[in-house]
């Protein structure tokens, strides 16, 4: 098992686009498999890989106990709208409601490289949304309302001090912490 290092709030990767995948590639799957990993540590629904600092078109999620891995993903149809609560382990301790299409269907490779697809609704639906805003550079913060940005840009700026290197070490601490924070 390896656990991977977050990039935060403020690192370039967070903003850039990915590359698609030309081939799955058994270092692919390691990726994947260590993505899994850095997600279940920091108690995690999905982890796109600039969140790891990887440039491939590639995304996992873990919603109800069923582990998908979704490389060159797109979405083929959306419908409906809903709003609901996101957080983002690019930027910890900052939560919005962000409105979203409430159903999708995503098209995408798994981890063999066969094509799937998969229709998704409530977290499910949005998790796979903000995961594939990753892909493209774009975070939940950027459909707040420009007072609730500035309110959590304001957090933001406090919290954000404990990342000098704009990098978060999952570490045991970090789990004692959530595991306290869960008992409150
Ligand atoms: O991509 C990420 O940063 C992971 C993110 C995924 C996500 C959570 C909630 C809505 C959409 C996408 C997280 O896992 S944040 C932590 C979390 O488990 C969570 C936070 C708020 C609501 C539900 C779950
Ligand atoms: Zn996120």
């Amino acid at each position: 098992m390896s656990l991977l290092d977050i990039h935060v709030l403020g690192a370039p990767i967070l903003r850039q686009e990915t590359q698609l995948v030309a081939t799955v590639t058994d270092e692919l799957r390691r990726l994947a498999d260590d993505m899994f990993d850095t997600m279940y540590a920091a108690h995690g629904i999905g982890l796109a890989a600039p969140q790891v600092g990887r440039r491939e078109r590639l995304f996992v999620v873990d919603v109800d106990e069923s582990p998908l891995v979704f490389i060159n993903p797109e979405i083929v149809s959306k419908d409906g709208s809903a709003k609901g609560e996101e957080g983002c382990l690019s930027i910890p301790d900052i939560y919005g409601d962000v409105e979203r299409p409430a159903r999708v269907t995503m098209r995408a490779l798994d981890r063999d490289g066969n094509p799937f697809e998969v229709e998704a609704t409530e977290l499910l639906a949005r998790c796979l949304q903000h995961e594939l805003d990753h892909l493209h550079g774009r975070l939940f913060i950027d459909y707040l309302s420009i007072l609730k940005r500035r309110s959590a840009m304001a957090k933001w700026e406090r919290e954000k001090a404990k990342y000098a290197s704009l990098r978060r070490t999952i570490s045991a601490r970090d789990l004692a912490d959530q595991h306290n924070h869960e008992a409150l």
